[in-house]
């Protein structure tokens, strides 16, 4: 199976002015796009991997039979792949809440901004180019934490629930080298959550 850029269900400045159109485009158009064709290309040489979907690739990834350099090339390729489409999907221009989702952070993390000061103090410290996550863990316990490059929890057994890209080309343009101001913009648009 070809992986497939995933269309976004928003244009790309429906985001302004949170995120400026001109970053959505070339994040999508071209980050994106450059990791989904690269794994696709480290694929090719592997028709039994061709058969499973990403996400079952990168947590399978330790236990994969495959070239150290290609595995190195799934990890940064596949993960980018990944960990973009869940990017796009919690995004919007409009609120659409999980009051399940509320409700459990509220029980874990003590309150909705506790939990928003945990992982807005994750991203923002993040060291170079990563992601700072919500995910389930083994458990089905909710975590916060970050990763680096293109590392996806996938690869730990853990469930992503939302992500921010804390990479300096999510944010570059617009904001330039004020990583937290496009941090607390971009609660705004994550449609998830109030
Ligand atoms: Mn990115």
């Amino acid at each position: 199976m070809k992986h497939e850029l995933p269309q976004l269900q928003y244009s790309y400045d429906a985001l302004e002015p949170f995120i400026d159109a001109q970053t959505m485009e070339i994040h999508h158009s071209k980050h994106h796009q450059g990791y989904t064709d690269k794994f696709n290309t480290t694929l090719e040489k592997y028709p039994e991997l061709q058969e499973k979907n990403a996400e079952e690739i990168l947590q399978e990834i330790n236990s994969l039979e495959i070239d150290e350099a290609d595995k190195k090339a799934v990890v940064n390729n596949g993960g980018g792949y990944v960990n973009h489409n869940l990017f796009w999907a919690v995004l919007g221009p409009e609120k659409q809440v999980d009051e399940n989702l509320v409700k459990e952070i509220e029980e874990t993390f003590g309150s909705l901004e506790s939990f928003k000061e945990l992982f807005s103090k994750e991203a923002g410290t993040k060291f170079g180019s990563g992601w700072a996550w919500l995910v389930r863990d083994e458990n089905g316990k909710l975590k916060v934490y970050s990763t680096s490059n293109q590392d996806s929890p996938l690869s730990l057994g853990h469930t992503p629930i939302l992500t921010l890209d804390v990479w300096e080309h999510a944010y570059y343009l617009k904001y330039q080298n004020r990583r937290p101001e496009y941090i607390e913009s971009w609660w705004n648009v994550l449609k998830l959550l109030p």
